[in-house]
C-alpha cells in the first residue's frame, strides 16, 4: 500500500509522521472518513468541504486548495487499485515544539490512506442491531464542537468502551441537556408514522454526509422530515430507528436499552432507504 504524505507516495512502513507532530501530542488537526465504492469516490466535494470548514474552525490553514485536496484523494485510491474502500484523510497542525502553542507548528501534514474497508457484519443489517444509551455526554459546543471533525475522538472513544462493556456496538450519546446528539460514529434517526426525525445539528452532532443524504431521500419518498430535539423516551416509542455513517451506511436499531423498537425488526421505511443509498453509492461519485 503507498500512502500519500505531503505530496509523495510512501511504502507503508516508510509511511511515518514525526512525534513531534501535534495531531499526536494534541489531537490537534482534522480528518475525514470517506468511501469509494464501483470505481468511484462518494461524495468527495462534500468532504473535503466539510474538512476545510473542521479546519476553520481551528484556524488550521490546510497548505493546498480543496481541489487539490481532492485530486490527492483521487490519486490515492488510483495508485492503490482501490475500487471499493476507505479513505482516510489526515490534515494535521504539523511538527511543533513540546508545548501547546499551535504557532510553532510551520506546516501542517496532509495524509491520504486508501484502504479497504472493514464492515459491520451482515447479519446485523439483516437483524438490525442493539444499542445503548451511555453516561458520557457529548462534548459542550463551546467547549469542542462536534461539528468539528476534529483529531481528539476520546469523548467518542469513551462513549465506545462503555457501548462495549454493555456488549453493544453503537452508544447514544446525549448532549447535556438529557436530549439525544448521535452516536460515536454516526448519526440517528427515527421513524414515526410519515416522519422521519433526527436530531438538530444544534444538539451536538456531526454534520453527516449520510445524514444529508438520508434527509433528501427521505423527502423523495413524501416523507415528513424533522429535526427537533429528541429524547431517549422518543427513541423507545419510535417505529423504526436507524443509524447514519459512511462507515456504516445505514444500519437499523431494533432495541434500545433494552427497550424493542416497533417490530422489532428492520421496519420498511428503513428497508427502502438501505436500499435506494445502495444504489446511490454505486452509482455517483468522483471517478477514480
Ligand atoms: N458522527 C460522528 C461523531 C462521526 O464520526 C458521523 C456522525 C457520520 O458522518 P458521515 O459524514 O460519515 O455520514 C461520523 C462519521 C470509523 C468511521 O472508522 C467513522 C465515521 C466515518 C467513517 C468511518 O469508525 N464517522
Amino acid at each position: 500500500m503507498k500512502v500519500y504524505i505531503d505530496g509523495k507516495f510512501l511504502d507503508e512502513k516508510n509511511a511515518k509522521i514525526s512525534v513531534f507532530d501535534h495531531g499526536l501530542l494534541y489531537g490537534d488537526g482534522v480528518f475525514e472518513g470517506i468511501r469509494a465504492y464501483n470505481g468511484r469516490v462518494f461524495k468527495l466535494k462534500e468532504h473535503v468541504e466539510r474538512l476545510f470548514c473542521s479546519a476553520k474552525a481551528i484556524l488550521l490553514t490546510i497548505p493546498m486548495t480543496p481541489s487539490q485536496v481532492s485530486a490527492a484523494v483521487v490519486a490515492t485510491c488510483r495508485r492503490n487499485k482501490i475500487k471499493e474502500g476507505y479513505v482516510r484523510l489526515v490534515v494535521t497542525r504539523g511538527i511543533g515544539t513540546l508545548g501547546l502553542n499551535p504557532n510553532r507548528c510551520k506546516q501542517p501534514c496532509v495524509v491520504v490512506i486508501a484502504d479497504k474497508i472493514q464492515l459491520y457484519p451482515e447479519k446485523m443489517y439483516q437483524e438490525g442491531m442493539a444499542i445503548v444509551t451511555v453516561p458520557t455526554t457529548r462534548n459542550l459546543p463551546n467547549a469542542l464542537n462536534p461539528a468539528i471533525k476534529s483529531l481528539n475522538y476520546l469523548n467518542n472513544i469513551l462513549a465506545k468502551i462503555e457501548a462495549n462493556n454493555a456488549g453493544c456496538e453503537e452508544a447514544v450519546m446525549l448532549n447535556s441537556m438529557g436530549n439525544v446528539a448521535e452516536c460515536t460514529g454516526d448519526n440517528i434517526f427515527i421513524v414515526k408514522g410519515k416522519q422521519l426525525l433526527t436530531p438538530p445539528l444544534s444538539a451536538g452532532a456531526l454534520y453527516g454526509i449520510t445524514r444529508g443524504v438520508v434527509l433528501e431521500m427521505g423527502k423523495e419518498s413524501g416523507l415528513t422530515s424533522g429535526e427537533p430535539d429528541l429524547t431517549r423516551y422518543d427513541l423507545y416509542n419510535a417505529d423504526e430507528c436507524f443509524l447514519t455513517g459512511t462507515g456504516a451506511e445505514l444500519i437499523p436499531v431494533v432495541k434500545i436499552d433494552g427497550r424493542v423498537i416497533g417490530e422489532g425488526k428492520p421496519g420498511p421505511v428503513t428497508l427502502d432507504l438501505v436500499r435506494r443509498y445502495r444504489t446511490l453509492t454505486r452509482s455517483t461519485g468522483e471517478p477514480i
